[in-house]
């Protein structure tokens, strides 16, 4: 597969645009030397520019007038990124700079690159398969070093190769049950239970990957934890405690936060986002309304919820009611202002959850840590498990789901005759092999690379 468009040269600026020491305008392309060579007038004149080699000099306008002192590499293709021809122009990072270069490109020939062009052309030329260059987006994105980890194994084309392998462990197998069909005289030469055998190890290893996207999913998007309770429990304290800073209002007023207040940390290498809500009590004015909504709407999308009660105050009805809505969630109760006399029982609140209990004082900041580690137990299972390859897009996940139940009905296919349909074997297994193709970019759709390239900004 090659571009429709790979004659055009493009070009686009490759950094943040804003001020900096360095900014790039990368071209790829045929004709990225030629542009170049157009802008460019090196320091010591020379006829030709070397592959891979670092040039000083000037952009020039066609009138002769510098734009900027550069260093520029020129690249000969196929050893460069998109396996074109590139030139990457480090100029001085400002707006003014990066956008006059790039224009001077463009009307030397060079078309404005589409986002994510400079890696679908990595991808159409073969340099990387899907899964890398959707790793690419992930490395530039990620935000905690675990998730790094994984997105720069991805990267070095470890999931892709995984699934080629898979990919061909299953091609083999439909090429021996084609056979079969083919050659029915041979067929018999075909117990289903080795082929059952085959499509098992596949299944297995399918299986684990598409489990690891519990923990790869949390990894990519982090994880939403919501402290609720009734109003003045302390929730906005224990928010700021958690954060180590003054970030929501705290006052001996119920009802002081109204709206959401959310800040994100990372806590046992993922982004954990807590939301600080309104207290929930029957709404006593209009705003208080809107933002008891907020909560309500915040907790359904938890994956975790803190349930703050008060300890010095006796258990309350509304927290019977508030925890049964909660039931089947995941979830802790917190039992905060220890430092004051206690008059609420641990036995009162185990009547309405199971969820478990911990104790802490916003205040003093005792069982502050306690609290972080039960928050990476009871949301990540206690701590993130990222041994060998981890799913982290959805994309993957819902075609390797595809594939198991494909390779689900082969299995049934296969353990429920003596002599199996063979023509449905195959049927279910090429079904299987296609959805894995569209992970690795062996078989896949121009409206999918279209959807995935353009999440990628400019410049990449
Ligand atoms: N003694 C003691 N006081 C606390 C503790 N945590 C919070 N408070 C006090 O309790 C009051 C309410 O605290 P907030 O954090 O505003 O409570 P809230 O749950 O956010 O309240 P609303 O926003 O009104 O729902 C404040 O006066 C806090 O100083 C604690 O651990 N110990
Ligand atoms: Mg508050």
């Amino acid at each position: 597969m090659t571009s429709p468009d790979a004659a055009d040269t493009i070009a686009a600026i490759s950094t943040p645009i804003g001020e900096a020491g360095i900014g790039i305008v990368r071209l790829s392309g045929p004709r990225a030397y030629a542009i170049a060579r157009r802008l460019f007038r090196p320091h010591r004149p020379r006829p030709t520019c070397q592959s891979h080699r670092l040039y000083l000099g000037h952009i020039v306008d066609p009138q002769g007038e510098i734009i900027d002192e550069v260093l520029v590499t020129f690249m000969r293709a196929p050893y460069t990124y998109t396996r074109e021809d590139v030139v990457e122009i480090n100029c001085h990072s400002g707006y003014g700079v990066l956008r006059r270069i790039l224009d001077l490109a463009l009307a030397a020939g060079a078309r404005l690159a589409r986002p994510g062009e400079f890696t679908l052309r990595a991808f159409l030329s073969g340099r990387l398969d899907l899964t890398q260059a959707e790793a690419v987006l992930e490395v530039i994105r990620a935000r905690t070093e675990t998730h790094l980890q994984v997105a720069a194994a991805h990267l070095q084309g470890g999931l892709g190769r995984r699934l080629t392998r898979v990919r061909q462990d299953l091609l083999d197998l439909l090429a021996r049950v084609e056979a079969a069909l083919d050659f029915p005289e041979e067929a018999g030469e075909l117990p289903p239970a080795s082929v059952q055998e085959g499509l098992d190890l596949t299944l297995r290893s399918i299986q684990a990957l598409a489990d690891s996207y519990e923990a790869g999913r949390l990894l990519r998007e982090g994880l939403l934890v919501v402290i609720a309770g009734r109003p003045n429990v302390g929730k906005s304290s224990l928010l700021n405690r958690l954060l180590n800073m003054e970030r929501a209002i705290v006052t001996e007023i119920p009802g002081t936060t109204r709206d959401l207040v959310e800040e994100s940390i990372t806590l046992g290498g993922v982004v954990v986002r807590f939301s600080d809500t309104a207290g929930l009590r029957p709404a006593q004015d209009r705003v208080e309304e809107l933002g008891i909504a907020r909560t309500r709407e915040r907790l359904r999308q938890a994956d975790l919820v803190l349930y703050l009660v008060d300890a010095s105050a006796p258990a309350a009805p509304e927290d019977g009611v508030a925890l049964a809505e909660l039931a089947g969630r995941r979830g802790l109760v917190v039992i905060n202002k220890i430092d004051l006399a206690r008059s609420l029982s641990d036995a009162e609140l185990s009547r309405y959850t199971d969820w478990p209990l911990t104790k802490i004082s916003a205040k003093t900041g005792q069982g502050i840590s306690a609290l972080r580690e039960e928050i990476v137990t009871q949301a990540l299972g206690g701590g993130l498990k990222v041994k060998g390859e981890v799913i982290t897009q959805a994309r993957h996940h819902e075609h390797l789901r595809q594939c198991l139940g494909y390779l689900g009905q082969a299995h049934d296919l296969l353990a429920t005759y003596e002599n199996p349909p063979w023509e449905l074997v195959a049927l279910e297994l090429a079904a299987a092999i296609h959805e894995l193709g569209e992970v690795t970019g062996e078989e896949v759709g121009e409206a999918i690379l279209d959807r995935i390239f353009g999440q990628f900004c400019l410049g990449k």
